[in-house]
């Protein structure tokens, strides 16, 4: 009996805020939402942020050995960019009640997921370029649509994100064409980037929809406003007609122009290797953990010492002097 106007409140909350999604409108973080909407949100926005901050390391690799002054710059200043991706999104993700050190703990004890694309490792310069030019380029093609997410703070830090995406993937195209059109050496260290990036660039979009048991939630609610194979696709035709241009060649022999869908046909994705990434048993999975633990562990003074400077300021005594 007691429960009966809990219940008919949290009905009535229910349906003013899926009318809120049906119109269109965003939410905001004061706003009144379902625990399970905050969740999703939680879950989804703190892996992106992780995958920024883990997504630093394969490039990172590669700063002290750029070939020339200006390539370095413009890869520090890539790095760093991700960086502050990785913070404007855990900003974000705190909006929703949850404490960064909490979700950086998830990360650290292996229990958060990050993108499966940063689990495999740059082998030589050319792989600066495809990183720009296929990583950015699906990441760009996946965040332009949740800068129209029904989460106010996510959709707004996409937007944001979104700008410095386009110059990482005009920054590593460039790479790649500039490779391509060199030596034959140079040419050939591109086409093996190429080979190799290009599958877990498809994957990195995420399992087929038959296999993604968040979409149909996530799409009703308006976070999601395209599936992951609807985005594969348009990463797809966006992509092919840039490799023809520089004179690549993608790895996937089945893949070719359909004029009836006015889309590109491909072949089959190897999702066992997806699972075992995802898992925890990619090529760098282990690495890439621990080197953010170590930064973790060697950042631990700057903590502290900014903890007790704050309290040492925040204490009567010291506001009073
Ligand atoms: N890797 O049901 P779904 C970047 C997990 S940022 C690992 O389809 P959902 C910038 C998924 O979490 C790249 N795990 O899930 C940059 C779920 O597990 P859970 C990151 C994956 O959420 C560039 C399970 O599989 N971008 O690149 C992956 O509907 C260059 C079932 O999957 C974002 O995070 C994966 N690839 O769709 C930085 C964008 N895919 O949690 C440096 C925001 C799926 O139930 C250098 N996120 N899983 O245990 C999204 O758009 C979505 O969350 C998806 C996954 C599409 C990633």
């Amino acid at each position: 009996m007691d429960q009966q106007p809990q219940n008919t409140t949290e009905e009535a909350l229910n349906a003013k805020f899926e009318a809120r999604i049906a119109a269109g409108e965003t939410i905001e973080p004061k706003d009144w939402m379902p625990e399970r909407y905050r969740t999703q949100l939680i879950r989804m926005m703190s892996q992106h942020a992780h995958s920024e901050v883990v997504g630093m390391l394969p490039e990172g690799n590669w700063i002290t050995r750029a070939p020339s002054l200006k390539r370095e710059m413009v890869l520090i200043s890539k790095v760093q960019d991700e960086a502050g991706h990785g913070l404007y999104i855990y900003c974000g993700t705190e909006t929703l009640g949850v404490d960064r050190a909490e979700l950086v703990d998830q990360l650290l004890s292996g229990r958060a997921k990050y993108s499966s694309i940063f689990n495999y490792p740059t082998l030589t310069w050319a792989d600066m370029g495809v990183i720009g030019w296929f990583v950015d380029g699906a990441a760009i093609v996946n965040q332009t649509v949740l800068a129209k997410a029904s989460y106010g703070p996510y959709a707004r830090a996409m937007i944001r994100i979104c700008k410095e995406e386009n110059f990482h993937k005009k920054q590593g195209y460039e790479i790649i064409a500039t490779l391509a059109k060199g030596t034959p050496e140079q040419k050939a260290m591109a086409q093996g980037a190429v080979n190799r990036w290009w599958w877990p660039s498809l994957m990195m979009l995420g399992p087929s929809d038959t296999n993604s048991p968040n979409t149909a939630e996530l799409m009703r609610w308006r976070v999601k406003r395209k599936t992951n194979d609807e985005l594969r696709q348009r990463f797809i035709d966006l992509t092919v007609p840039q490799a023809d241009a520089v004179g690549l060649t993608l790895p996937d022999p089945d893949l070719k122009f359909n004029p009836e869908t006015q889309h590109y046909d491909f072949g089959a994705i190897n999702w066992d290797e997806f699972w075992q990434v995802v898992k925890g048993n990619g090529p760098c999975n282990r690495e890439r953990l621990q080197a953010r633990r170590d930064a973790h562990e060697n950042g631990r003074w700057v903590r502290e010492a900014a903890e007790a400077y704050a309290a040492k300021h925040s204490s009567p005594a010291q506001s009073a002097a």
